[in-house]
């Protein structure tokens, strides 16, 4: 294949998702929905900080999850076992979720107006970066596990988010892992990159990630109403 050919066939694709993309930020609009999308690699805690984040927040505001994996529904059980609906949508082969898996498992989901829907996408640093879901903000999870370089390995991921979360420092005193140096590579890439350090088993930090979330479902609500 020529490689104009492959760039034009890229290029529909991504035209493809984003009028997709578009559909879905406009429905979320219009209902007050707070969308975030959680990118990371395998592991570093996306369910756990879920699971963790829906116990602690119960009944403050209605939540639904979409799950993305290639195979299995074990995040979607896990999520479903809190209480809160969700759907896992599997990618077999993708790596990513697009913007139309979005609409179909909206349209097989309760999304409540002025409430908050979060999206785990398939677990790795390169595919999801590259889809617009319509979600109002990108979240890449790295946890003090992976490496302080992984920002710089995996620039297009970490420049696609507006928020990083940091997770696993209760690990931190058993590692060499540096964290002002990592959150140094990644604002390079993208010098608004809010951070926040949290433990979603030990509970460190998770009041500003909660904090944070209620502030973007109140813009939402605002806008909405506005
Ligand atoms: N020590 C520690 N372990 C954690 C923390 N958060 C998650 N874990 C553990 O990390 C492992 C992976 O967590 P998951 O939540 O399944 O990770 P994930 O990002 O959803 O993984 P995929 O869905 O496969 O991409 C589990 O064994 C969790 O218990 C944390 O803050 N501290
Ligand atoms: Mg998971």
């Amino acid at each position: 294949m020529s490689q104009t050919r492959l760039v034009a066939i890229e290029q529909d694709i991504l035209a493809k998702n984003d009028s997709f993309a578009a559909v879905n930020r406009q429905l979320f609009a219009a209902k007050g929905v707070f969308v975030l999308n959680l990118m990371s690699s395998p592991g570093s805690g996306k369910t756990t900080l879920l699971t963790r984040t829906l116990t602690d927040l119960k009944g403050r505001f209605p939540v639904a999850v979409i799950e993305g994996d290639q195979q299995t529904s074990f995040d979607a059980d896990r999520i479903r076992a809190t209480g809160t609906p969700a759907i896992q949508v599997n990618t077999g082969k993708g790596c990513h979720l697009d913007a139309q898996m979005v609409t179909q498992a909206v349209g097989r989901l309760p999304v409540a107006d002025e409430s908050v829907l979060f999206i785990e996408n398939v677990g790795n640093l390169v595919c999801p970066a590259g889809f617009d879901l319509g979600e109002a903000h990108k979240v890449v999870v790295l946890s003090v596990t992976e490496g302080e370089d992984k920002p710089l390995k995996y620039p297009a991921m970490f420049a696609s988010a507006d928020l990083l979360i940091v997770n696993k420092v209760d690990l931190l005193p058993h590692l060499t892992f540096d964290v002002a140096r990592m959150i140094d590579y990644a604002r390079r890439l993208k010098p608004s990159l809010e951070v926040i350090e949290l433990s979603a088993t030990g509970g460190q930090g998770l009041d500003r990630w909660y904090a944070w979330i209620e502030a973007g479902l109140a813009k939402a609500k605002g806008a909405r109403k506005g």
